[in-house]
């Protein structure tokens, strides 16, 4: 691929348009509303056992309602598949709040810098957001505190991070962290409005995870916008770089209704999706570059969010001198191409830049990358 095949925007929004015209008159549409499907669907689960176990607390009791919400990635959505639930869309109440003044921001893919502490303490509200991702669109999100991805979190092998998740939204949500190792019943269970859980983990391995909602349908809740990265850097220093966070994920989105666009979770389903992108906006990168300098060396940690599909990772005019496909400084590839994040997954892209000059980065399954999964590495 060539600089000058890197898509218009004007292209996107007429391929985009087409699409969806298409998908609109074919696909099944669902108009349940999803608060009360959501809640259903954890209605079967209402025998969480109330003892603690690892380190999760839950810091104030659940409604006595005989429903107590509970997940586990293991139910994923088979009882939406069976007919038992209804989750159509994600358009409740305040993810399309105030969309007349709704501002478009760049998602910051710089990795923060560690906490000089040892113990990190985190606290996420589970919230509906409207997200502005381009000019022309409008998510009706299920976030991580508001936005999409949600916030980049940055901890190291052997520290230990305290994560207290309080659900702000009328339906239940949750936390999977994939960097840790904790009983899941307990630590990533879902959590009803108004209500707060805490649990702790200390990450054995290094390396760029994912987090995300684990509440069932799992496929809605990522589909929605609930999920983000957590990076791991090991005891021993890795190479100086910049360092950057790229997250993929896929957006599946109903016509636009009320200035936004729900998820649509039989488009989910069927894993066509609208938008395929980087931190949460299509092309964003290719508007607003990464930029470095001629001699840095550049760390790119990426992870697939999904929910659905991988990122074939490549940067046009480059090659990976160091590819960690697990825990760095090991589990390492030298002078790679390309390398295929799985959804769920997630690796670290190492190149030195010297030359100077504009380089793609794209998923190199060029459907995906069309649909918005590009961005420029501008070396200076
Ligand atoms: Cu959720």
């Amino acid at each position: 691929m060539s600089l000058s095949e890197i898509p218009r925007l004007s292209d996107l929004v007429a391929e985009s348009t087409t699409r969806r015209s298409f998908l609109r008159d074919s696909a099944l549409s669902l108009v349940i509303p999803a608060a009360g499907a959501a809640l259903a669907s954890c209605s079967k689960e209402g025998s969480a056992p109330p003892q603690q176990r690892g380190a999760a607390t839950a810091t104030a009791q659940q409604p006595v309602t005989g429903v107590q919400p509970h997940n586990s990635d293991s139910r994923l959505d088979s009882s939406v598949l069976k007919g038992e639930h209804h989750v159509g869309s994600s358009a409740t109440g305040p993810a399309t709040a105030g969309i007349a003044s709704l501002a478009y921001h760049r998602f910051a893919p710089e990795l923060p810098p560690l906490p000089s502490a040892h113990t990190q303490q985190l606290h996420f509200h589970a919230r509906e957001a409207p997200i502005r991702i381009d000019d022309t669109t409008i998510i009706a999100g299920w976030t991580f505190e508001g936005d999409i991805p949600g916030p980049i979190v940055h901890t190291r092998v052997g520290d230990t991070v305290e994560f207290t998740l309080t659900n702000d939204a009328d339906i239940p949500h949750s936390m999977d962290f994939h960097a840790a190792q904790i009983d899941p019943k307990e630590a990533f269970k879902s959590v009803v409005k108004g209500q707060s859980l805490t649990f702790k983990f200390t990450p054995k391995y290094a390396g760029a995870f994912m987090y995300h909602c684990g509440t069932a349908p799992v496929l809605m809740h990522i589909g929605s916008g609930m999920f983000g990265a957590i990076i791991v850097s090991p005891r021993e220093s890795l190479p100086a770089a910049r360092d950057f966070v790229l997250v993929q994920n896929e957006f599946y989105l109903a016509e636009a209704a009320n200035g936004s666009r729900a998820s649509d979770y039989q488009k989910m389903l069927n894993t066509l999706p609208d938008i395929v992108c980087f931190n949460g906006r299509p092309n964003q990168y290719v508007k607003e570059p990464i930029r470095v300098k001629v001699g840095d060396r550049v760390r790119f940690w990426v992870v697939s969010a999904g929910p659905s599909h991988p990122c074939h990772f490549h940067i046009v005019g480059e090659q990976f001198d160091t590819v960690y496909l697990g825990s760095p400084p090991g589990n390492s590839l030298r002078g790679v191409q390309t390398f295929t994040v799985p959804p769920g997954g997630g690796m670290i892209f190492e190149l030195l830049c010297d030359v100077a000059g504009e380089f793609p980065f794209v998923n190199h399954g060029f459907g995906h990358g069309q649909k918005g999964a590009i961005g420029i590495l501008l070396v200076e």
